[in-house]
């Protein structure tokens, strides 16, 4: 399992890999941040290299490729009051929290989220159940969230809390803080030029386009920043991982 931490997120910024960090004042203020430029200086290439890959993008497709249909898989409705309520509004009370390690904790609208810039990419989806599909996102890079929420420095992970329950227990993943300012993660409410289907996860879900399927959470309404994964769920830091021992790091 590769965890990056905050510390490690850092001393990545100063190697040169952390372009997309620029706007991000917080570290170049910290009093750390000499130290670790320092310490950093030391850092065998190897570790660079493997920091850096972190930080490369997903392929990204054309139009041509786009598969006929993006199957489902997992949950296709959550199929609770609550959530069936917000789909006959067209999901207009949907909300989006920011909990737990943000200096400025927000909530948005879906209206709010739209109205935000916006990326598309066409990716392509790798199911650990042996399938794949190529599908056209858009969404708002997760970035401009969190450069709102503002991230407290002890803050290591983010987790996603969805709205539908699998076996009784509610999905949820979490990822660290590369992939979280990683340019291609965003939140996504179209697919294939279209609002998202409520099978694929309506009306809000998680693209992280260096990791495998299952990380890529449905029905996001909470994304709370976390030091560490220990009290989540059962600790392994997702659905998956707690019920049958899957990756936390799951990197393609
Ligand atoms: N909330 C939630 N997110 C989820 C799942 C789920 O059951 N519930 N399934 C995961 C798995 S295993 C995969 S492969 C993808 C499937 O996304 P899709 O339904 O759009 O194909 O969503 C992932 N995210
Ligand atoms: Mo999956």
């Amino acid at each position: 399992m590769t965890i990056i931490t905050r510390r490690k997120l850092i001393t990545t910024a100063a190697l040169g890999a952390g372009g997309i960090l620029s706007g991000c004042d917080r570290l170049s203020r910290s009093p750390d941040f000499q130290n670790i430029l320092a310490s950093a200086e030391t850092a065998n290439f190897t570790v660079h290299r493997a920091l850096g890959d972190r930080m490369q993008m997903a392929s990204e497709y054309s139009h041509a490729d786009l598969s006929p249909t993006f199957r489902a898989n997992g949950t296709r409705d959550p199929g609770t009051p609550d959530y069936a309520a917000s789909a006959a509004q067209a999901f207009a009370n949907w909300q989006l929290r920011f909990t737990g390690l943000f200096t400025k904790p927000q909530i948005f609208g879906l209206s709010a989220l739209q109205s935000m810039p916006q990326r598309t990419q066409i990716t392509r989806h790798d199911c650990v159940e042996g399938w794949s599909a190529i599908g056209q996102w858009t969404g708002v890079p997760l970035k401009i969230l969190l450069d709102l929420a503002q991230l407290k420095d002890s803050a290591n992970f983010l987790v996603f809390h969805c709205a539908d329950r699998l076996g009784g227990r509610p999905y949820y993943e979490s990822i660290d803080l590369l992939d979280a300012f990683h340019p291609q993660t965003i939140m996504a409410h179209r697919l294939n030029d279209e609002p998202l289907p409520i099978e694929n996860g309506a009306p809000l879900r998680l693209r992280v386009e260096r990791q495998l399927g299952y990380k890529h959470a449905k029905y996001v309404n909470e994304i709370e920043a976390v030091a560490s994964l220990d009290s989540i769920g059962e600790g392994k830091g997702g659905y998956w991982q707690d019920v049958a021992n899957y990756e936390w790091y799951a990197g393609i």
